[in-house]
């Protein structure tokens, strides 16, 4: 499908760098470089793929030295017949060459446009492409591995074999529903046992690219507690860094601060509160500023992936402590026991609900600081291992879960003899739910919004 207008726009960051590439793409995109470029000979006569030195001009005088590149059509990252300049960093070099080449009659790209014809010319399907964003957007290393995996294709095999799967099982039960009463047990178990093989593959899949979708959203977590048991000294520590106000005034912090860390290549976003206690009425003004922080702090801990509920271990448990507990009720939550460097209080009897681990710390001494992260990471991915991670957009955990509804739904009708046909069209549907991914039948809406969330260049 060539497109019949050539795109530029420059693939760079804006900046100082020591290059800047303005890109070139569409039928003619060689010709109207070889309008400015001078060099030994045109680019069109330049072998393809192949750096030639040259320069640009205006028509009059040279706008920058370049090294400038060409690719045929079917050998390009766009799939159409493109030309690469590479010239001096800084935005000035660049944006010259941007302008005549638009001056000429070359369209700006739109954003992600060179990746929407890419995929669009076939050179890659919808999963990869929303891949090479997280490509982009990579924090860490498990995040890259994970995107990296996608753009590869291995997120598009699985799919298109899951898909392959249903598709197939869903053909052969409904080569047999016009006769439903020859269907008989022997072959009902095989159909079951094909559905049951799937929804294995199908759960691997979907598991796998949940961790993806972890890693590329991160988690937030708030820190939740009374004022003063060290939840600001927690936020600091945690980061390695003096974020957060600290003082032994309770309610110095008022307002939510947020700050990111990066720990086994999670992205964790640490929200400190102000607290959450009953505000005593004699504060007065004090006590009202302090009132609107304990609603920030419960907004934020509800907004929360995860809760970390500070106590001091150096006091017994207050009445105050438990309010705080009740906060972050419904959220997954690790107790820090705080100011463990302090003598411990008495235990008391009173339980602050379940916890998915108790820890030990001290902010002051940095003592289990790893090991609230690693349970921070380890709420975050369960049992999965990030390594196996497929970057993954919620639009592919949702069409994947659906998918897998449809499959145990079949073999719940499958379990009735008059189901039969029922489960085969819930496979059917199922495997359409799978493709959707790669984006074969994808409307021109949900292109837009995809590749929108791109930068111009792309
Ligand atoms: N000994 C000791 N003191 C701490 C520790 N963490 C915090 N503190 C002190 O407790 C007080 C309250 O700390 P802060 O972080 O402001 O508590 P927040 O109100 O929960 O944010 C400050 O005086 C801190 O220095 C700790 O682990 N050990
Ligand atoms: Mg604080």
């Amino acid at each position: 499908m060539p497109s019949d207008d050539v795109i530029t726009a420059v693939a760079t960051a804006w900046g100082e760098a020591a290059i800047a590439i303005v890109r070139l793409s569409g039928v003619g995109s060689v010709a109207l470089a070889d309008s400015f470029y001078r060099g030994r000979r045109p680019l069109a006569d330049e072998p393809a793929r192949r750096m030639a030195l040259g320069v640009m001009t205006d028509g009059t005088s040279v706008v920058d030295e370049v090294l400038a590149v060409r690719f045929e059509r079917g050998a390009s990252y766009t799939g159409e017949e493109s030309v690469e300049i590479h010239c001096h960093g800084g935005s000035a070099a660049a944006r010259g060459c941007v302008d005549i080449l638009t001056d000429a009659g070359a369209r700006a790209a739109m954003p992600g446009e060179f990746t929407k014809r890419a995929f669009l010319n076939g050179r890659m399907d919808l999963a990869q492409a929303e891949a090479v964003l997280g490509v982009i957007r990579a924090r860490s290393d498990a995040e890259l591995a994970s995107s990296g995996r996608a753009l590869q294709g291995e997120l598009s095999s699985r799919l298109m074999e899951l898909a392959d799967d249903l598709t197939e099982l869903s053909a052969s039960i409904e080569a047999r529903i016009d006769f439903p009463e020859d269907v008989d047990d022997a072959e009902t178990e095989e159909f079951a046992r094909g559905i049951v093989c799937i929804k294995n593959k199908a759960d691997i899949l979907l598991e796998r690219c949940r961790v993806g979708l972890t890693l590329r959203n991160g988690v937030r977590a708030a820190i939740a507690g009374r004022p003063n048991v060290g939840k600001s000294s927690l936020m600091n520590a945690l980061l390695g860094s003096e974020r957060a106000i600290v003082t032994d005034i309770p309610g110095t912090t008022r307002d939510t601060l947020d700050a990111t860390l990066v720990h086994r290549g999670l992205s964790i976003t640490l929200v400190d509160t102000a607290g959450v206690r009953d505000v005593p009425d004699f504060l007065g003004d004090a006590g009202m500023i302090e009132s609107l922080g304990v609603e920030r702090s419960r907004s934020a801990i509800k907004e929360a992936d995860f809760c970390v509920l500070v106590i001091d271990a150096s006091e017994g448990p207050a009445d105050d402590d438990m309010t705080a507990a009740m906060s972050t009720h419904g959220k997954p939550a690790i107790l820090a026991a705080n100011k463990c460097d302090l003598p411990p209080a008495e235990p008391g009897a009173v339980s602050l609900g379940d916890f998915a681990r108790e820890i030990n710390v001290s902010a002051l001494t940095g003592e289990g600081m790893t090991e609230l992260k690693d349970a921070i990471f380890e709420l975050a991915f369960g049992s999965s291992a990030a390594s196996d991670g497929l970057m993954s957009t919620e639009r592919v955990v949702n069409v994947l879960a659906s998918a897998r509804k449809c499959v145990s739904d079949a073999s719940s009708a499958l379990e009735h003899a008059c189901g039969v046909d029922v489960a085969g069209s819930l496979l059917a549907e199922a495997a359409e739910y799978i493709a959707s991914p790669l984006g074969r039948d994808a409307s021109e809406e949900l292109l837009d919004e995809i590749f929108s969330s791109f930068c111009v260049g792309k």
